[in-house]
């Protein structure tokens, strides 16, 4: 068939709107209609040149929504007309990963995912005769794309597309990150560094486990107002502190953060929040990707003396278990997600969405098919 896809075709360069052909569903495959997809810093992080996955030409976007169309051959747990969200983290089930409590990083189908294509090592996307590579197994910019069965969550059908997409990836890696991964406690002190689409997600988190201060960081004064609606109790902007961050935070949280996270990909800040955790408990968290070849660094004292630092893939969720019961809490009011949404924009203004997300202008822009 053929279908409108924003093209990668190079790095650095925008995306194209071109008509591209897509093959139908093989053997535990699902062709889906992707309905909205949001815009993830990961998306522009790989546009960028920077990823050492990021293989061209290629069909970026990984946090969508959308209809099953048609299944392929030995597909058992989907049907068309069922309403599901991609999952770049899918979750087989059956793989030592997933037998085990300790992770989220289903590895059935990760080597073929990271090369661009399906499990069988091959693409079903091409354009004028020209094979296409997949992105994190999703290619959510693209109207029609083809998944692996176990890579797509089935969620209720009466939450809306433009909403729900973005729990595709920001909303189920913040909320995620703090109550699978970092199981922060009720009355916990809670440090988030960037406030952008993942952050303001940790702030919600945080808030819904019923922490007791929420400390935002961020260069961009225009977050604070955010970040308060979603249950921050103060905001930090380090280019207005004189001194030390690091200190600065330890001394507003009587002594460091129960529990901090990393939302910007940056390894300076990662490092400090690492080292504002709290002596003897903090646990620390990275959630953002830095670039290919950056390290993080800190003095060994800074663990031996109780400190624990670790990252956070997905915010640890199971998609096909965990999603559809994230999808539940927004129906249900206990997390939102429409403020967070600041603008939506057709396919053929993809490229407007990651000129607002440079400018700091959006939270999430929304793809609407
Ligand atoms: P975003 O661009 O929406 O937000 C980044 C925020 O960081 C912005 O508010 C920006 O002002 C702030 N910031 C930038 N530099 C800063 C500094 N020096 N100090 C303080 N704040 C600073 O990005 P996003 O979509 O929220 O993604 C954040 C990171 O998380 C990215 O690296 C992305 O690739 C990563 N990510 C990881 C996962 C995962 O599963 N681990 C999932 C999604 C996104
Ligand atoms: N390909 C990059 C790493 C990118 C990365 O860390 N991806 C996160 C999800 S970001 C979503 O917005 C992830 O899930 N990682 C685990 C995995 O298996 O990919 C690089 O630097 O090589
Ligand atoms: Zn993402």
């Amino acid at each position: 068939m053929k279908t409108r896809a924003a093209v990668a075709f190079e790095a650095k360069k925008p995306l194209e709107i071109v008509e591209v052909d897509l093959e139908g569903p093989r053997a535990g495959e699902v062709l889906v209609e992707i309905m909205a997809t949001g815009l993830c810093h990961t998306d522009k992080y790989t546009l960028s040149g920077a990823d050492p996955e990021g293989l061209f030409p290629a069909i970026l976007g990984h946090e969508g929504a959308g209809i099953v169309r048609e299944v392929g051959p030995g597909v058992s747990s989907l049907k068309p007309g069922d309403h599901v969200i991609p999952l770049y983290t899918p979750e087989c089930r059956e793989c030592e990963y997933c037998l085990n409590p300790k992770t989220n990083l289903c590895q059935r189908i990760r080597t073929t995912q990271g090369r661009g294509l399906m499990p069988d090592g091959s693409s079903r996307f091409s354009y004028k005769g020209q094979s296409l590579l997949h992105y994190m197994g999703c290619s959510t910019f693209s109207n029609f794309t083809v998944l692996p069965e176990i890579a797509l969550a089935k969620v209720r059908a009466d939450a809306p597309f433009d909403k729900i997409c973005y729990i595709g990836c920001g909303v189920t890696t913040g909320v995620g990150a703090v109550i699978y991964t970092a199981k922060v406690e009720p009355g916990a002190n809670v440090v988030v560094f960037g406030l952008g689409g993942i952050g303001l997600n940790v702030i919600q988190g945080a808030r819904m486990v019923g922490a007791n201060m929420i400390v935002g960081v961020d260069v961009n004064p225009d977050r604070e107002a955010m970040g308060r609606e979603f249950g921050m109790t103060h905001f930090v902007n380090p280019k207005e502190i004189g001194g030390d961050l690091v200190a600065h935070i330890v001394e507003l949280t009587g002594g460091g953060a129960d529990y901090s996270f990393e939302c910007v990909g940056n390894v300076h800040l990662m490092r400090q929040a690492l080292e504002c955790a709290h002596k003897g408990w903090g646990v620390s968290t990275i959630i953002g990707v830095a670039s290919a070849g950056a390290e993080i660094a800190t003095r060994p004292f800074q663990l031996v003396t109780g400190r624990r630092w670790q990252g956070s893939a997905f915010g640890g969720a199971r998609g096909r278990t965990d999603v559809p019961k994230i999808v539940d809490w927004y129906m249900d009011g206990k997390i939102e997600i429409d403020p967070l949404i600041t603008h939506t924009l057709p396919l053929a203004r993809i490229n407007e969405g990651f000129e607002m997300m440079e400018r700091g202008e959006s939270i999430r822009t929304v793809v609407l098919y």
